[in-house]
């Protein structure tokens, strides 16, 4: 059991110990970007109150921690001679994380990539997959000893959907379906990494891929395509080429400028785990109108998170099961890398509470059924910069004052840790 967090999110401290621009700092200083032009100048100050974090992680009793390496803390261009004050940053964390007996889980890229590199094209371009590989190599080589399990990208969904397709998100760009080579460089950057840090003696390396149950809205014929088409892209998309080698059939077509001969053999290089977050069920239904092939429906009769997002337990054993269906043999174990809801301010966070005890639950059944789940992981241990929706939206178990930076525990994290305690 263990807390995600991201960089970006969390860290602060964006100008210090030559940490190099991000496509998350552009867009956030670019007025109307994020809700009340909030930034992650500042966020949760992580990066001087590291140690503090981590004896709450300890006060909660988890094994493992899921945080994310800044790439330009790193490679301050994305390229090239790393920055060693960014490397012992990521020391640091991880010796203390040792030092408290919890697994340090690094993933490489939460979105915010180096701006020099997105001034080239950012992910459009394929020479990023080939500076992905570097900088994972880089990082290996400095963090290896310690560090065991490797997650190489994170929602590759959500930042071609929301970065290219859409322009919510950094690097702000509305190209629709023109993103789509974005999809196919970051897959190409993960199988890339994945072989530096094979060969680097990595035990265990995933990719963490948001998913969901896609729910058709009726049984009428073009429901059913239009659900299928959204699997398509929001799901299969990502794992198929990485556990079976192959993109769906109708995305391949669209695909095929940018494949080269090999690619889809580097991109499936064997993983050791795969990574899954989950929020929630997605209810689609035909076009009614010519932009996209399907249309986002409201799920109704479920409570809803403070960011309105449907709250739908058994969603998440069916997506567990059905990708056991779906992939068979070549499913490797699961970690739930991400879990977790928005609720409004304050400590008294009983909808956390609920929200964590029943997709625990759904988890439960789904290992009885059969599915190998290996870990959980909450998000998040703190709230932190929800990206456009700014400090709005507040993940964490435990609380942060964003003028302060005092940190107080929610009820949530006191459940929490009084599960962890029982179960010993
Ligand atoms: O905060 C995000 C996280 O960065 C990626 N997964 C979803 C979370 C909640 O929106």
């Amino acid at each position: 059991m263990g807390v995600s967090t991201a960089a970006y999110q969390i860290e602060g401290a964006a100008a210090e110990d030559g940490r190099g621009v991000s496509i998350w700092d552009t867009f956030s200083h670019t007025p109307g970007r994020t809700l009340g032009g909030d930034t992650g100048d500042v966020a949760c100050d992580h990066y001087h109150r590291w140690a503090g974090d981590l004896d709450l992680m300890t006060g909660l009793g988890v094994d493992a921690y899921r945080f994310s390496l800044a790439w330009p803390r790193i490679q301050p261009d994305g390229r090239g001679k790393p920055n060693p004050l960014g490397l012992d940053f990521y020391d640091r964390l991880v010796d203390g994380l040792l030092e408290r007996d919890i697994a340090a889980v690094p993933t490489l890229f939460h979105w915010d990539l180096p701006q020099a590199l997105e001034d080239d094209g950012g992910w459009l371009n394929r020479e990023t997959s080939l500076r992905f590989a570097e900088y994972a190599g880089i990082v290996a080589d400095r963090l290896g000893d310690r560090v065991k399990r490797w997650i190489t990208l994170n929602e590759p969904i959500v930042h071609m959907a929301q970065g290219y397709a859409f322009g919510s998100h950094a690097p702000g760009k509305s190209l629709g379906f023109e993103a789509l080579p974005v999809a196919h460089h970051q897959l190409l950057g993960h199988g890339l990494a994945v072989s530096e840090l094979r060969s680097r003696g990595a035990a265990e390396i995933m990719i963490t891929n948001n998913c969901t149950p896609v729910w058709a809205a009726s049984d009428d014929e073009a429901d059913q395509v239009a659900a299928m088409i959204y699997d398509g892209f929001h799901n299969r998309l990502f794992n198929d080429p990485v556990l079976l080698g192959t993109y769906p059939e109708f995305l391949a077509g669209m695909l095929e400028p940018v494949i080269q001969d090999g690619d889809l053999e580097t991109i499936s290089t064997a993983i050791d785990t795969l990574g899954i977050n989950y929020y929630n069920p997605t209810r689609v239904g035909a076009p009614s109108q010519d932009e996209l092939p399907f249309d986002m429906k409201q799920i109704d009769g479920v409570p809803t998170t403070a960011f309105g997002w449907p709250v739908v337990p058994d969603g998440l054993h069916e997506l567990l099961t059905g990708l056991k269906t779906t992939y068979g043999d070549a499913l490797p174990p699961i970690y739930i890398t991400e879990n977790g809801c928005s609720t409004d301010d304050g400590t008294a966070d009983q909808f956390r509470i609920d929200y964590l005890d029943g997709h625990l639950g759904a988890v439960k059944r789904a290992l009885a059924d059969g599915v190998d789940v290996r870990g959980y992981f909450v998000w998040s241990l703190l709230d932190n910069f929800e990206w456009a929706e700014g400090y709005s939206q507040r993940f964490g178990l435990v609380r942060v004052d964003f003028d302060t930076q005092e940190r107080t525990p929610k009820d949530s994290y006191r459940w929490l840790a009084s599960l962890l305690r029982e179960r010993g």
